[in-house]
């Protein structure tokens, strides 16, 4: 399906926006990954190296590699999927390499919606490699949440390059083949470049200038966690954001709100659970039992049931807008879950005034088995969820 869907955008057989509309309410969960830099930069071998650690992670990882200077993809293609080869064919990893010969429409927008599917597909992490050759990467790279400007060392032309528009947008710089000589002289140029630089950039987010060795995997980690730790400042989705309608419009728009809490939950997301459909006081999430989610009987954990429809609860009360905080629950458990059942928790509001509002969650097996049962009340606060995520923010800088 992934598959398909992704050679139907690829070919222009349908019309722009129209996958991603149907896709909304279940993006923004996906870390999107940009990375660039000059032919031969080393940047597929990286990814290759970065996905054996990321799988290490317990990740699903998705793989977009855009090639626009290339007018023969068929050779890049190929070449992809051989440097990325042993991770390639492991089942939590999908590798697409985007042609671009004869492509419709702007290639920006097709590697968008590509996103978009793999984003709606459930990968945790999904990386676009493109070749930094002009203003098409400047967009494409746009996409991202993330983006990585690599580096070989040694080659002056390379710096310069970047220097062409690229470097405004890097989000880290990585120097790699740092096995070879020159590695350190091209870390400290680019690290000069910089400092000509943050005159003018917020000062969010200190752009860090790693090294990494691919064949040995040097530095790969320290990569990753950086690349985690400015996932932490910019969130999910940041190519959604300018999707969003106005502001006022924002704040009457129940779903997109409870889509969006969803996405920035970390409990909620270490489990597994995902949000499929939301509205004014409701929400549906879902979970498919795996081996971590059962107990010593080999059945689902009470504390996982309690978890997904708490997540539910939790979701429903606090569509408004309005922070919403959790001062009582109850659960009843009707029957046993086993490994591989799909589970719902649907929450819905039993009635709403001022200052309270209670929710009950039917969990369900998908074919209707009544797994749970819950209920829950809120103390509806006066305040905004924006101004307390904002808050938030500020704490942990
Ligand atoms: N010594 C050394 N060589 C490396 C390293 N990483 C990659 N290479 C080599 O550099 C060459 C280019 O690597 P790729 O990963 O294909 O580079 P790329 O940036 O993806 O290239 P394009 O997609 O063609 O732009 C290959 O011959 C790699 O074997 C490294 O860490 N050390
Ligand atoms: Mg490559």
């Amino acid at each position: 399906m992934l598959a398909r869907s992704i050679s139907l955008i690829e070919h222009g057989e349908l019309a722009a926006g129209v996958v991603s509309k149907a896709l909304a309410p279940h993006l923004g969960r996906a870390h999107v990954l940009g990375i660039t830099g000059a032919p031969g930069a080393g940047k597929s071998t990286l990814v290759h190296a970065m996905l054996g650690e990321l799988l290490s992670r317990g990740q699903r990882i998705a793989v977009v590699a855009v090639d626009p200077s290339s007018p023969i993809s068929g050779g890049a293609v190929l070449g992809d999927r051989v440097r990325m080869g042993e991770h390639g064919a492991h089942a939590n990893v999908f590798i697409r390499s985007l042609a671009t010969r004869g492509h419709l429409g702007g290639l920006s927008q097709s590697t968008e919606e590509i996103v978009d599917v793999m984003d709606a597909a459930g990968f945790d992490t999904i990386i676009i490699e493109t070749v930094g050759a002009g203003q098409s990467e400047v967009e494409i790279m746009r996409v991202a949440d993330t983006r990585l400007v690599a580096c070989a060392p040694g080659m002056g032309d390379n710096v310069q390059a970047i220097k062409a528009g690229i470097l405004e947008i890097a989000d880290l710089l990585v120097v790699t083949k740092s096995d070879l000589p020159g590695a350190n002289a091209t870390a400290r140029d680019l690290k000069d470049m910089l400092h000509l630089r943050s005159a003018q950039a917020a000062a969010t987010w200190t752009v860090p200038v790693l090294q990494s060795c691919a064949t040995t995997a040097a530095g790969v980690v320290e990569l990753l966690d950086s690349i985690a730790q400015h996932a932490k400042v910019v969130g999910h989705g940041r190519r959604l954001m300018a999707r969003r309608p106005p502001k006022a419009a924002v704040a009457l728009d129940s779903t997109a709100l409870v889509m969006h809490l969803a996405s920035v939950d970390p409990f909620a997301q270490s489990l597994g659970i995902r949000c499929i459909e939301a509205g004014k006081g409701t929400a549906t999430v879902i979970l498919t039992l795996q081996e971590q989610h059962l107990n010593f009987n080999g059945t689902c954990h009470g504390g996982l049931v309690f978890a997904l429809a708490d997540s539910a609860f939790g979701l429903a009360s606090n569509s408004y807008g309005k922070v919403a905080a959790g001062i009582d629950a109850h659960v009843t458990y009707q029957q046993a879950a086993r490994l591989g059942d799909c589970l719902l928790a649907r929450a819905t509001e039993v009635s709403r005034s001022r200052k309270l509002a209670v929710y009950r969650v039917d969990v369900t097996r998908a074919d209707g088995a009544v797994i749970s049962s819950f209920t829950g009340t809120v103390y509806i606060t006066g305040v905004d969820i924006a101004a307390a995520a904002a808050h938030a923010a500020q704490e942990t800088m």
